[in-house]
């Protein structure tokens, strides 16, 4: 049997109906070829971050099942390329960085490895103002970002990813003092039957 990971992405979006968007998001994540859908995060409204003169987020975290590939650095950039389609298939616009966005799929984790890598040209911006990054998993600012650990330690909380010298939760905690403790508010869990957010009651 061909190897698999467990990959963590995150999702984010601000524009239009973001709790329909991100509930179709989960559904074509889930439905990409070879990919197995292992868990849903509850959904978030959260603070905007960086530019903070914009719409409220909603943010959430799924757990995909997704080949590993020959080594990390090819299996990430062919699931990264897969996110960056899925992005442009939403209709997200280019607008810069850290702004409004339909929607944003970032890969958080892939597996234990620790990936560093250009990214192919399919999976850069359009916006030639900004300059191409390399893709690094794990996520660099998801150690900082409360938006990021909170949904992704209702799916992996005693995970300790590569490089991180904390569990998930810990990190939770830890960025939970510093941020506003109401910055990231859950407001639904996923309803797998329904295929839908249910409101927390
Ligand atoms: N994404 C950003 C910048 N700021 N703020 C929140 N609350 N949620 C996000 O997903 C987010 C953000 C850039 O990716
Ligand atoms: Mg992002
Ligand atoms: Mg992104």
């Amino acid at each position: 049997m061909a190897q698999r990971v467990t990959a963590a992405i995150g999702l984010g979006s601000n524009v239009g109906d973001p709790d329909a968007v991100l509930a179709a998001a989960v559904h074509a994540l889930g439905a990409l070829a070879d990919v197995r859908l292992l868990a849903v995060s509850r959904l978030y409204a959260t603070d905007p971050v960086g530019v903070t003169d914009q719409a409220e987020f909603r943010n959430a975290v799924v757990l995909l099942d997704v080949p590993a590939g020959p080594d990390p650095q090819t299996g990430a950039i062919a699931l990264l390329v897969a996110l960056k389609s899925l992005e442009r298939s939403f209709g997200r616009l280019d607008r810069g960085r850290w702004g409004p966005r339909e929607i944003d799929l970032d890969l958080l984790l892939f597996g234990d490895d620790h990936v560093s890598v250009e990214r192919p040209e399919e999976a850069r911006s359009a916006d030639p103002a900004k300059a191409p990054r390399p893709l690094e998993v794990p996520h660099v600012l998801a150690r900082e970002r409360l938006f990021v650990l909170v949904p992704l330690a209702d799916v992996v909380p005693d995970a300790t990813p590569p490089g991180w010298d904390e569990t998930v939760a810990a990190a939770r905690d830890r960025v939970a003092v510093i941020e506003r403790p109401d910055a990231v508010r859950a407001i639904a869990s996923w309803d797998p039957a329904g295929g839908y957010w249910r409101p927390l009651a």
